[in-house]
């Protein structure tokens, strides 16, 4: 924690006070049942855990969190260890709060959408460490993937790819941050677009895995390559490192491949014992591109496995699996079944054997699948339901236990004694409830902290004062510094995290304002004289100021029918001096920072006359800062 200006003994005192008050010495406060201060069940002293999680007035975090806002479309942003909502990075859905998708750039980047479904925010790296530049997030609605700068926590980018129906095994960036990946997780007939009955699954439907490109100098994304895949349902993935950099993982069920009408997917799709993780080697796709095996179909270069051998190969794994998860050296996959027990580790050495020999249990599509007993390191029974895998970055996996609602820690291979698994299941914590996810500090790199776990809990069942019947999403953040995990704080969001991601605070360096010196923009101005209307034929177009607190110009003139271009520039270059430009009853509220040009264009199609107003509360006077829209019949 940074301490910023309080004293630290006055702090601490504080905190004693508030301790012994939460702990039982004095009532508790009217209202509370005290149950929840005390931290029923978390098996934690509560001196500890205020001490480790508060956050005093003036101080800062240690890192940021980043919660994936599901169908909400949204990125969350909150403090740890306080888990205190900061800030809500707008993606897929327009929000008001930020001008986000009201202005031309931002909703022509939406595309026409008004939600996406985020589920996995992933890291630029370099050399395997977080090198807080670009965040990126899949749209696992919409086949697309959005990248967001950390320089101004904005979305500059959203790319649709064909052919990808529900990118879910998505955003897992390479360690230097050549590609981030995104895969189909409902098969659809291809190429996108052709029409075939679900009874046709079997031979029509087809899943794509896909490597999106980023430009080292801008994080400008296109696509690279899609290669072609039976049609199972691609699930959850990670990038290699270290020894398995070049190769990327996504689990796979439905190996069945079969969609039977109201056969009910969950019966059908866990029939077979074993399902995969399927392992792309992507510097090997890279070179079938280059040498000119990709066919381009509706605007994707496609490898088909048949005519590329040596770009996938399939891994066979229990049934149904959902995470697969290397360890932070790169020597270990870790794939979990939420139908088995173990969880299974794979080690990479063996895996390059095993393509090297051509140790191969048969192949699918074109895609060999390695010996199972061939690639496998170990079984580690870590409990039931286990979905995912974090590490600590000392030899230590923490994996949630879906059915179990808990964290197990375990140990990483090497194993002395393999005849006796249990022992290597060292700790195991109860959350609350039903975690999905998990993430540890800089859990992805290859350097992990090994201070905080966060459990993204997929329930949150009466942890908080109620709020009707559409509840919170709950997280807990858990201490994994010692031998013991404690749990430290419940945190709550709003719908719905899946996954999260922590950087280091130091490691982001965000702007105040956007620099005159840098603006590009061609229609910003600078001085009220520059200020002006102009217009060409049914097309009127503003150069408008916006500085405290007024607008120039503060009235515009224009006739029903025309088409109204305004750009804004917001002049101020002081920290937090944002203005708002909204025109009643016009469905416009524009947003511009400090520095910034921003340009909506609409047609006047309502006669009348509409005050326009500065929405973002900017000074003493902000009340005034408004003008009127004229639109003569
Ligand atoms: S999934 S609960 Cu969308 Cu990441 Cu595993
Ligand atoms: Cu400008 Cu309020």
């Amino acid at each position: 924690m940074k301490t910023q200006g309080i004293p630290r003994l006055v702090v601490l005192g504080f905190i004693c006070v508030l301790v012994w008050t939460l702990s039982g010495c004095a009532p508790d406060p009217p209202g509370r049942s005290g149950r929840g201060a005390r931290g029923a069940g978390s098996g934690s002293d509560v001196t500890d855990a205020a001490l480790a999680t508060y956050v005093p007035p003036g101080d800062l975090d240690e890192y940021y969190l980043f919660y994936s806002g599901g169908h909400s479309g949204q990125i969350f942003v909150s403090g740890i260890p306080s888990m205190r909502h900061i800030a809500t990075i707008p993606v897929f859905t327009p929000y008001p709060g930020t001008g986000y998708g009201f202005d031309d750039e931002t909703r022509e980047m939406l595309g026409g959408y008004t939600w996406g479904d985020s589920h996995h925010p992933g890291f630029s790296e370099t050399n395997g460490e977080y090198d807080g530049r670009w965040l990126f997030i899949n749209d696992n609605a919409n086949g697309r993937m959005a990248r967001i700068d950390l320089r101004d926590f904005k979305t500059k980018q959203i790319l649709k790819i064909p052919h990808i129906s529900a990118n879910h095994g998505s955003s897992f960036v390479t360690p230097n941050s050549e590609y981030v990946t995104m895969s189909t997780r409902m098969s659809v007939p291809f190429p996108e677009g052709t029409y075939a009955d679900v009874t046709e699954y079997g031979t029509k439907y087809k899943g794509i895995v896909a490597g999106i490109a980023i430009d080292p100098d801008d994080g400008n994304m296109t696509l690279a390559w899609e290669i072609l895949a039976p049609p199972f349902n691609y699930d959850l993935g990670d990038a290699g490192k270290g020894p398995s950099d070049g190769f990327m993982f996504w689990t796979c069920y439905n190996s069945e491949r079969e969609f039977i009408e109201g056969g009910k997917l969950e019966v059908t799709a866990s029939q077979k014992d074993k399902d995969y993780i399927l392992a792309i080697d992507w510097r090997a796709a890279e070179k079938a591109v280059a040498d000119g095996k990709a066919k381009m179909i509706g605007g994707a270069p496609v490898l088909d496995p048949l005519d590329a051998p040596g770009i996938a190969y399939f891994m066979p794994l229990a049934k149904s699996p959902h995470g697969v998860d290397v360890s932070s050296d790169g020597q270990w996959i870790i794939g979990s079944g939420k139908l088995s027990p173990t969880t299974t580790v794979y080690n990479i050495d063996k895996i390059k054997k095993a393509i090297a020999d051509e140790d191969f249990e048969e192949t699918i599509d074109g895609i060999p699948v390695l010996t199972y007993t061939s690639v496998r390191e170990a079984e580690v029974p870590v409990g039931l339901g286990p979905l995912h895998t974090q590490f600590d970055g000392r030899g230590y996996a923490y994996t949630s236990l879906f059915v179990e609602s808990a964290v197990a820690k375990w140990k990483l291979p090497p194993y002395d004694d393999p005849s006796n698994m249990e022992q290597y299941v060292v700790d195991k914590i109860p959350v609350a409830y039903n975690i999905g996810h998990l993430v540890s500090a800089e859990g992805d790199s290859m350097s992990p902290d090994g201070n905080y776990l966060v459990a993204l809990n997929k329930l949150s069942k009466g942890r908080h004062i109620s709020v009707g019947p559409s509840i919170p999403e709950s997280a807990q953040l858990i201490d994994i510094s010692g031998d013991k995990m404690k749990l430290l704080y419940d945190a709550f969001t709003e719908p719905e995290p899946h996954y999260s991601v922590t950087i280091k605070a130091d490691k982001i360096n965000a702007i105040e304002v956007y620099p005159k010196e840098e603006s590009d923009n061609p229609n910003a101005i600078w001085t009220a004289e520059e200020a002006r209307v102009e217009r060409r034929g049914n097309t009127v177009e503003v150069w408008m100021l916006a500085v405290r607190s007024f607008f120039a110009p503060d009235v515009l003139r224009v006739n029903k029918g025309d088409t109204v271009i305004v750009h804004v520039t917001n002049i101020e270059q002081t920290r937090d001096e944002l203005h708002g430009f909204a025109i009643n009853d016009y469905n416009i509220n524009v947003v511009i920072d400090p520095g910034e040009t921003k340009t909506v264009t609409f047609k006047a199609d309502k006669s009348g006359v509409f005050a326009f107003y500065c929405t973002n509360f900017c000074s003493a006077l902000h009340q005034e800062m408004q003008g009127y829209f004229l639109v003569k019949d």
